[in-house]
Parts: structure tokens; sequence; C-alpha cells
């Protein structure tokens, strides 16, 4: 019963779907994780009515919210071949396919939010956007993700000794694996939609994310232990297929970067909010929350992962000049 009633709103939903892009010459496609309402998903979605509205309805961009299309590192690779037109996703799943999304993942790379603002704003940023070109991705816009804390359903983290031997999960990327191992912990790389359960059924101990995510995802019902260490501050990114970018007129392609710049403080207004939100919602359900936290320990313990993925000249450079942005 529950079934046939879920196929009946998933039919019904893609009716209207339909009739609503029903007008539109071309409808993009465009990936996001997380649920409607989420500050990625909404500022996509303006930055759709923004393209509408500039290319008088010619150019739609629906939206597939809550992985409907796939995980990340799924979905990058059907945006790769223009299977999925626009994604927005965390750099961290890119930084096995390109190189220098690695240098602003490393964990403490950047000092605040702020210093990431402004790294990511300047021509560092472009230079960044500019590597994923080679690769098949137009990278459009740049978004925030706050930063990143571990949680678990196990014990309170107070320092590093208390992550030895945990399996915590992360992202599919060798930085945040190798990130694990010089904490003394067990990195298991997985799908974040399969995060919850995992933890529900003591698969792993626990995972790390930002306030919004570890809200929105429900982990912090299976999680009941935060610690605000804030290792990684991970820029997200709005990226677009070539192969779908390649079928647009420069016209239409200077409208589309337009709009997803323009959708940035529409996305940075959503997220600060929302991160309060998030952190009222998380504290209220009992979460215990760890702040009191010398990240100087967590910081050294770094060195071999700067060491192992910032390897060439090129990348030690970006992280010099990262490093050097007041
Ligand atoms: C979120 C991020 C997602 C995804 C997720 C994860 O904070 O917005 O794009 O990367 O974390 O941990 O997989």
């Amino acid at each position: 019963m529950k079934l046939r009633t879920t196929l009946a709103a998933l039919l019904a939903t893609a009716a209207l779907s339909t009739a609503a892009f029903a007008e539109c010459e071309v409808t993009l496609k465009s990936s996001d994780t997380h649920p409607d309402g989420y500050p990625t998903v909404s500022a996509v979605q303006k930055m759709g009515e923004m393209v509408k509205e500039r290319t008088e309805g010619r150019i739609c961009v629906e939206v597939f919210h809550s992985a409907q299309l796939g995980e990340e590192k799924d979905t990058i690779e059907q945006t790769k071949f223009g299977v999925i037109d626009l994604n927005r996703v965390s750099m961290g799943p890119f930084n096995n396919l390109i190189e220098e999304t690695k240098v602003v993942s490393l964990p403490f790379i950047f000092r605040s939010v702020d210093h990431m603002h402004k790294v990511m704003d300047g021509d560092i940023g472009a230079e960044i956007a500019a590597a994923f070109e080679p690769h098949g991705f137009v990278a459009l816009a740049f978004y925030d993700g706050g930063s990143r804390s571990f949680y678990n359903s196990k014990k309170p983290i107070r320092s590093i000794e208390d992550l030895a031997g945990m399996k915590v999960r992360v992202m599919q990327s060798d930085v945040f694996v190798d990130m694990m191992s010089a904490l003394g912990a067990n990195a298991t790389p997985m799908p974040y939609g399969e995060v919850y359960s995992a933890i529900q059924t003591g698969v792993i101990d626990g995972a790390e994310n930002n306030w919004p995510s570890f809200e929105s995802s429900g982990h912090f019902e299976v999680a009941g232990y935060y610690t605000l260490n804030e290792h990684l501050i991970v820029p997200e990114v709005l990226v677009m297929s070539k192969v779908s970018w390649d079928k647009l007129s420069p016209e239409d392609q200077e409208i589309l970067r337009q709009a997803a710049k323009d959708s940035m403080p529409v996305n940075r207004e959503l997220w600060a909010a929302r991160e309060k939100e998030s952190e009222e919602k998380v504290r209220a359900a009992g979460v215990e929350i760890i702040s009191d936290i010398d990240k100087t320990p967590f910081i050294e313990a770094m060195v071999p992962v700067y060491e192992k993925h910032a390897n060439t000249p090129k990348l030690q450079d970006l992280v010099t000049r990262i490093q050097a942005v007041e």
C-alpha cells in the first residue's frame, strides 16, 4: 500500500515537473545530494530562475535534489559524459581526478571561512576553476560548505588519542583517507547516502561534516557526540559538463556563467542562516557538543598529509600562495 502511494506520488511529481519544463527549449538537469531547501539546492534553483528569465524562457534548469540522480562520485562521472548537465558537489570527490582540488581540500588549509572566501573569490579560485576544463567540466560557482568536524556514536572526542582505532567515514578521496590515518583512526570511504545506516548498524563509529549536513542527513539522530575541531573547510563547486556546455552559444554560456556567479551571494546568505538553524536543532535534540578543543595537535599531525598530496612544485606553490592570502 505504502509502495503504491509512493509510486503514485512520484509519478505525479514527474508529470508536474515535465509540465513545468515543457515550454523550455533546453532543460539542463542538475544534481545535488542534499534535500530540497538546503542552501546549495536553493542556490542552483535560484540560478535556474535567473537563467530562465535572462534567456526569455529558452533555457531552464531542473534540480534533482536528494541524490535522485545518484551519489556524488557516480554523478561526477555522468556529468563528465554529459548525461547530467550540472552538478553541485564538494571538491572532495574531485580530488582523485583533478589534483588542484586536493590543495583546497587539505585539512586546515583555510584559517577560516573568510579566508576561504578571499582565496576562492580571487585569482587562486579562478586558477582552480580553470583546472576543471581539461577534465571535461566547467566550474561555474563555488559555494559554502562551512567547516567540518567529527561526530560519532560512541564517546566524546576531546583529543587525537580519542580517535585511535575508531572507524570514521570520509568522502571518497585519498586526502581524507590519509588524514584519518594520520590521526590514528580507520578511514572508511563511503557514499554520503550510506552513512546513516552504517552508523546505526555499527559498521562505522562516526563521520565528519558541517552543521547543516549533520542535521539534514539525520546523522545527529544516530551519532550523539559532535566535536567542533573544524579540521576541514572544503569549498563546494557547481560544475557543468563540457559536453553540455559546448552545445550552447557563447551568449548563452555567458548568461549561465553570470547567473551562477550571481547565485553565490544567495548561497552564502542561506548558508549562514541554515548553519544557525541546524545548530539549534542538533543542540535541542540533546547531542553532546564538545567545543573546548585544542586544534594544534590536529594541525601538527597533518604534516605527512601535506607532504604526500601537495607533492609537486605546482601544488606546493599553490599551498604557499593560499596560506599567504591575508
Ligand atoms: C556535504 C557536502 C556534500 C557531500 C557530503 C559528504 O557537506 O555538501 O556535497 O560532500 O558533505 O560528506 O559526502
